[in-house]
């Protein structure tokens, strides 16, 4: 400790350090992953990791800690303990309970609505003036879990929501145009998963809209194209389950990406599911949280975008809203 000897002293008055600390509850494959992506990109001083399984959490504590020497400096601790969670910035929350052959959704849900109670009202508690983001599925009903359970603001309630499906999109629309998927500007919206929509209005390449592509000789063919990448994205998840088990790293990049907008107040747009009642012919008495473009920043959503949508894509998002609703109803919350 004294190898260092100090030549001067912080110049008085000078703001002291940002200090940024996120937690993630839950360590299996999507939390980890997460994990690992936010220590690389420099996003928090300070990451603390919480699940049931104390092992776990020793175990990939200290497997995180063993490349200190390659990383930014963060100081990582892991518990079973919320005490550990105190005064965080950004609460993640990834625990969940896995599908039990024959079990129902809406039983699985009741399950993990049972795990969400024993973590969010801790969360809160240690840390009052947080942003909480859900990732966790059924995310849409789990992140309106939270916000009935955490009685926090709704722009300080998040669900991962489309984010992960718009990128999936991006990546499909981007190998067929042969382009970056960063230059591909495209949103997947609504419901997280099988009936997320696609909204093909927007799309734009390089500030080119892509269906100015389509002409009236190709349109047909064209059109065929794009619904098939639609359906690729929504089977996406499947697929990778299917071949490895799980997904894990592209949710990890996505969820890392919206800890940098919120706690970076990047004013970003993205995708993300949030207390969607009176946006696009919503009614006010439902209250679901659904995916719609947003800016984020330090207080958690700042403003919806109003994106024109046509009169299919209103119906099949306030279907998705009708559906989520119903739902929420048949929970003891
Ligand atoms: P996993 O590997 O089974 O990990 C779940 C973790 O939660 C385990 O480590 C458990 O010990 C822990 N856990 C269970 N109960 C509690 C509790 N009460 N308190 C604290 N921790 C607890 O699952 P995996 O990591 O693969 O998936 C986690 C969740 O993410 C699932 O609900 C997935 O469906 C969901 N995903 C959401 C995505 C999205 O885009 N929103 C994408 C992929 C997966």
């Amino acid at each position: 400790k004294k190898i260092f000897k100090k030549i001067h002293h912080a110049v008085p008055g000078t703001p002291t350090k940002r200090h940024t600390k996120i937690t993630i509850v839950g360590v299996g494959n999507v939390g980890m992953a997460i994990a690992q992506t936010i220590l690389t990109q420099d996003i928090a001083e300070e990451l603390a990791l919480v699940d049931t399984n104390s092992d776990k959490l020793q175990g990939e504590q200290l497997d995180l800690q063993h490349a200190a020497a390659f990383l930014p400096r963060v100081q990582i601790r892991a518990d079973t303990d919320y005490a550990i969670t105190a005064q965080s910035n950004l609460c993640i929350i990834t625990a969940g309970a896995r599908q039990n052959p024959g079990e129902s959704r809406l039983d699985l849900l009741q399950r993990n609505l049972n795990i969400f109670r024993s973590i969010v009202p801790k969360l809160v508690e240690k840390s009052p003036g947080c942003l909480l983001l859900v990732v966790s599925n059924p995310v849409d009903v789990l992140t309106y879990i939270t916000w009935k359970l955490s009685g926090f603001p709704p722009n300080r309630v998040i669900g991962s929501g489309t984010n992960l499906d718009s990128s999936r999109f991006r990546f499909m629309l981007a190998d067929y145009l042969d382009v970056n998927a960063q230059d591909v500007q495209a949103y997947m919206v609504g419901e997280h998963g099988d009936s997320s929509v696609a909204l093909w209005s927007s799309i734009s390449v390089g500030g080119v809209p892509i269906l100015s592509f389509v002409t009236n000789k190709s349109e047909e063919f064209e059109q065929q194209v794009l619904e098939n990448i639609r359906k690729k994205v929504v089977h996406s998840a499947y697929e990778v389950i299917r071949l490895k088990g799980y997904t894990s790293w592209a949710v990890g990049y996505s969820v890392a990406n919206l800890a940098r907008s919120l706690l970076r107040d990047q004013r970003k747009i993205h995708p993300v599911s949030l207390l969607s009642k009176g946006f696009y012919g919503i009614g006010d008495e439902v209250e679901v949280f659904l995916s719609l473009p947003a800016m984020l920043g330090r207080s958690g959503v700042l403003s919806v975008a109003q994106i024109t949508l046509t009169d299919e894509e209103k119906k099949r998002l306030q279907n998705s809203a009708k559906t989520l609703w119903e739902i929420q109803q048949q929970l003891n919350i």
